[in-house]
């Protein structure tokens, strides 16, 4: 009796090992699975004491650590560069935002986080927002090391249009995709199809950055209306919040959905999963000054939560100051991933500094540096230590965060200091590609972003871009027209 059920006991322990090897997959390595909002405000989300409701994301911060000196840039495309590549833009040519029409796209030569995951024996995907190169080919994310593509190319898109302007932008392996529904609902879903599908005997790394709540300010109308009962109740808000708030609700159940399909997959307790914001809010971002566009704390200083049970510690806030482009040798680190490349990496792994208690070793932040005026990374901006130069100002970050007392006249030491340390850094900068816009170098009209998919556009697109009704800009010329005609 004892021994049959010593044997069974056995049989159930080797069922569970061989379970638990199947999550891990093949290399014994975690799945990586990376979340990104775009231009959230410091203060909304349920987690950093806000108003709109996040479960999903308050209960990955309450079960795993967050980061509270975590940097990126003060708009999309340098910091989403400076995550996949693990360097400061004014090195992979994204210092300048890719914009809607445009043909330029991050540096070519750059490797990427994907490419070193994917070398390491994982499954890419990107489920969302590239805003990295959105029309030659070479810029495309599946030339950047992703196996699996979904979503948009640029940014700006209409969340239920996909159209920027007249151009469509939405595309599942770089084909034309005609879907209906909201972008953030539809990209959990997309997250979920591609869970069920895997075989996780290859780790997975999923990319899944979302374009809420960046503009256009569209929600659901039911959370629209939640939201705007809320805002009647709170002093000084009014309807851009309610949008906010409902929109980053919207992402928390895209998320919520994205959890519960690890989960029921049986790979959540193996999948390590990092949310960050790419960018401060476009409005107020307290406790922190500014926001989007700046590089006061307020535009560079965002959340970051990691979350893997029994790996990375619960309920812990790590102090020490980090960059986005950590997050490039740290995951490679804990992917199995190389660090041999030509080009120099600015990051720091950080895994003991998150897991083990280990000081930060980074104690330099590059945010923007001078001598290319068409950067979109804002007025000059560095820190060493606890000094911060931004512009023609200093400030001791650490005793003020708020940014209120401009201490350069008093160390002008550090002041200067820090400013031959941006002409050091300059003299390193890389040219990137020159940004033309894309209407000017094809005869066909643009309907869609992706040079090839424009080429041969799917017999739908031309009726649909242009049966759409009219769009800001539109009606502001129209009136502009009027007027003109009036005089
Ligand atoms: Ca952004």
């Amino acid at each position: 009796m004892i021994r049959a059920k010593v044997v069974s006991m056995l049989l159930f322990l080797a069922l569970l090992m061989g379970v638990n090897a199947m999550a891990q997959g093949a290399t014994g390595a975690p799945n990586i699975v990376v979340i990104l909002a775009d231009d959230m405000h410091w203060h909304h989300p349920g987690f950093n004491g806000g108003p709109a409701e996040t479960p999903n994301l308050d209960r990955l911060a309450s079960g795993g650590s967050s980061l509270t000196q975590f940097y990126v840039h003060s708009v999309c495309s340098p910091t989403r560069a400076a995550f996949l590549t693990g360097r400061y833009p004014f090195r992979n040519g994204m210092e300048e935002r890719s914009h809607g029409n445009d043909v330029a796209g991050m540096l070519t030569d750059e490797r990427t986080l994907a490419e070193g995951l994917r070398e390491a024996g994982y499954y890419t995907a990107i489920i969302g927002k590239w805003h990295l190169g959105n029309w030659h080919k070479r810029h495309l994310p599946m030339q950047r090391g992703f196996d699996y593509q979904y979503g948009l190319y640029g940014a700006l898109i209409g969340y239920w249009d996909k159209c920027r302007e007249r151009y469509y932008d939405w595309h599942r392996n770089e084909q034309t995709l005609r879907e209906e529904g909201y972008s953030t609902t539809l990209i959990g879903q997309e997250f979920a199809k591609v869970v069920k599908a895997h075989d996780f005997k290859k780790p997975l790394f999923a990319y899944v950055p979302f374009n809420a709540v960046h503009g256009p300010d569209e929600a659901p109308v039911d959370l629209l209306e939640k939201y705007r009962a809320l805002v009647a109740k709170r002093p000084g808000e009014g309807d851009f919040e309610a949008k906010k708030y409902a929109m980053l609700d919207a992402m928390d159940q895209s998320i919520g959905k994205m959890l519960g399909t690890l989960e029921a997959k049986g790979v959540l307790e193996n999948t390590l999963i990092v949310f960050f914001n790419d960018n401060g809010g476009r409005k107020s971002n307290p406790p922190y000054r500014g926001g989007k566009g700046e590089n006061t704390e307020g535009g560079v200083r965002v959340p970051c939560i990691l979350h893997w049970p029994g790996n990375v510690p619960a309920k812990q806030k790590v102090d020490g100051m980090m960059h986005v482009v950590d997050l490039y040798p740290t995951l490679l680190g804990i992917g199995g991933g190389s660090l041999d490349q030509s080009l120099p990496i600015d990051g720091i792994d950080m895994w003991d500094t998150i897991t083990a208690g280990k000081p930060s070793e980074r104690s330099e932040v590059v945010y923007s540096v001078p001598g290319w005026e068409k950067a979109d990374t804002g007025p000059i901006a560095i820190r060493k230590g606890d000094y911060k130069l931004l512009g023609e100002a200093l400030f001791n970050i650490e005793q003020d965060p708020s940014e209120e007392t401009d201490i350069a006249g008093a160390h002008p030491e550090i002041y200067q200091a820090l400013h031959q340390r941006l002409l050091e850094l300059a003299s390193e900068r890389r040219i990137p590609e020159t940004h033309t816009n894309i209407s000017k170098t094809i005869d066909e009209p643009l309907l869609v972003f992706g040079e090839e998919e424009n080429a041969n556009p799917p017999p739908w697109l031309e009726p649909y871009v242009k049966g759409l009704p009219p769009t800001k800009r539109e009606l502001q010329r129209a009136q502009n027209r009027k007027k003109q005609d009036s005089k």
